[in-house]
C-alpha cells in the first residue's frame, strides 16, 4: 500500500525520499516533518556533526496548500556539513587535483558495512560504501514517518518512545506510563523516564567517551489508539509482527526486536504469559474488551487487539570507535588500526525516534490495507463503518 525510498549520502548534497500511498487531504505542513526530524537530533552522547546539521525538509511535490494530492510526496533535507564534503563528494569526474580519493578509507572497521561493501561492489575507497551505510539516511525515514504519523493522528494514533537501557544501565520503566511518551521523554536529554538512570547513563557515556569506545541501548516504542484487526493471520507477509519486526531490523545498528514481553515469553508458562480477556463495556476499538495484562504487546495473531502496540528495539554500539580495533588495510594488505572517523559514543536516543518513524509507516501501511481510500475522508469512512461494526460487538 504505502512505498517509500531514500537517496542520499552521510556528506552528500542532501537527503531524498518519496513517499507513495497516502491519500489526498491529509493536512500536513513542512513543520510537522521538522518538528520530528529535530527530535531525531537530540541526545546526549552525540558527535560534532549533530552541532553542524540543523535538519529541515522541503516539500518538493505532492503537497498544495497544507494538504497532501494523493500523488507521491518527495521531501529533501539538505546536508550543512556538504560545503566541507564538496570535493570529496563531487559526482563530476575528477582527475588529478583536487583527488576527491584523498580522503580514502581503506582500514576497514570491524562490526561496520566497510568491509562486506567494498568486496561485494568491487570497490577500493570504503567512503563509497559508508557514505550510505551511514546512520544519516535514518533523516530521510524520519521525514516518511513523520507524514505517515500525521495520516495515523486523523484517527487518535498516538506513537511514542523511551530509552529503556543503555550500556548496562536499565531505566525503570514508570507504573503508569505518562499518558504523552514524547512529552515525558523529549524533555530528558537520553530520552529516558527514569532520572536516575539517567544520571548514570550520562556519567558512563562521559567515561566511554575518555576510552575512545561507544555504547548500544535499547528502546520502548509504544502505539495507542489503534483499532483491533491490523494486520492479518491469513498470510506470512501479512502479519503485522513480521512487517514491525523488517521495519526494525532495517535500522542501522539495530540487532534486536521484541514485541510485548518478548523474549522473556519463551521462559514462562501459558498461564502467565497470555493476557487474560474481560468483558468491558466503552471500549470500541478493541471489541470492547480489556486485557487484564497486555504481554502480548498489543499483537496476537498477527493482529492488534486494540490493547497499547509495544515494541522494543536493540541497538549494537556505534562501529567507529576512536580508539580503533584491529583490522587489515586492504591498501597495504597488513594489519591495521582501524579507521576512526569523527563519530557518536551512541545514538541509543535517537533510534527511539527513527523506531517510532519506521512504526509510523508500517501501521499506515496496515491502516491502508484495512480501510483503504484515495481521500481522507474515503479511508475515515471506511474506518468509521468498521469501528462502528466492531463497537456493536459485546456492546450490552
Ligand atoms: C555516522 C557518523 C556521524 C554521525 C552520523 C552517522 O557523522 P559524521 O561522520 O559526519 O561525523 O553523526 O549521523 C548523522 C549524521 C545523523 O544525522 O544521524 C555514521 O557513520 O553512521
Amino acid at each position: 500500500m504505502i512505498r517509500f525510498t531514500t537517496a542520499g549520502e552521510s556528506h552528500g548534497q542532501a537527503l531524498v525520499c518519496i513517499l507513495e500511498g497516502m491519500p489526498a487531504g491529509i493536512p500536513l505542513a513542512a513543520a510537522d516533518v521538522d518538528e520530528q526530524l529535530a527530535r531525531r537530533q537530540q541526545g546526549y552522547g552525540r558527535g560534532r556533526r549533530m552541532q553542524i546539521e540543523r535538519d529541515t525538509v522541503e516539500l518538493l511535490a505532492g503537497v498544495r496548500a497544507g494538504e497532501t494530492l494523493g500523488s507521491p510526496i518527495a521531501m529533501m533535507v539538505r546536508n550543512r556539513d556538504w560545503k566541507n564534503w564538496s570535493e570529496i563528494m563531487d559526482p563530476a569526474p575528477h582527475a588529478g587535483d583536487p583527488d576527491p580519493r584523498r580522503r580514502a578509507v581503506t582500514r576497514v572497521r570491524p562490526g561496520h558495512a566497510d568491509l562486506a561493501g567494498v568486496l561485494k561492489y568491487d570497490r577500493t575507497d570504503a567512503r563509497d560504501i559508508l557514505e550510505r551505510a551511514s546512520a544519516r539516511e535514518t533523516t530521510a525515514r524520519v521525514a516518511a514517518g513523520a507524514v505517515c504519523r500525521r495520516f495515523l493522528a486523523e484517527f487518535g494514533v498516538r506513537i511514542g518512545s523511551h530509552l529503556t537501557h543503555l550500556g548496562g544501565i536499565d531505566a525503570t520503566r514508570p507504573e503508569p506510563m505518562p499518558a504523552d511518551i514524547n512529552a515525558a521523554a523529549d524533555s530528558s536529554q537520553l530520552r529516558t523516564l527514569d532520572p536516575a538512570a539517567e544520571r548514570a547513563m550520562v556519567a558512563r557515556i562521559d567515561v566511554v567517551k575518555r576510552e575512545g569506545n561507544t555504547l548500544g541501548g535499547i528502546c520502548e516504542v509504544v502505539a495507542d489508539g489503534l483499532p483491533v484487526g491490523l494486520g492479518s493471520h491469513v498470510s506470512w507477509d501479512r502479519k503485522l509482527d513480521g512487517r514491525i519486526g523488517a521495519a526494525m531490523m532495517s535500522i542501522p545498528a539495530v540487532k534486536g526486536v521484541e514485541i510485548g514481553i518478548g523474549f522473556e515469553a519463551a521462559r514462562r508458562t501459558g498461564a502467565e504469559v497470555h493476557d487474560e480477556i474481560d468483558r468491558e463495556r466503552d471500549r470500541p476499538l478493541a471489541g470492547n474488551v480489556r486485557r487484564r495484562t497486555n504481554r502480548a504487546g498489543g499483537l496476537e495473531g498477527g493482529m492488534t487487539t486494540g490493547e497499547p502496540l509495544v515494541v522494543r528495539v536493540a541497538m549494537k554500539p556505534i562501529s567507529t570507535l576512536m580508539r580503533p580495533l584491529q583490522t587489515v588495510d586492504l591498501a597495504t594488505g597488513g594489519p591495521a588500526a582501524a579507521t576512526a572517523e569523527r563519530s557518536d559514543v551512541t545514538a541509543a536516543p535517537a533510534m527511539g525516534v527513527i523506531a517510532e518513524a519506521m512504526l509510523a509507516i508500517v501501521l499506515a501501511d496496515a491502516f491502508m490495507e484495512k480501510f483503504g481510500g484515495d481521500s481522507l475522508n474515503e479511508a475515515r469512512r471506511n474506518y468509521d463503518g468498521y469501528v462502528s461494526h466492531v463497537a456493536a460487538r459485546l456492546a450490552d
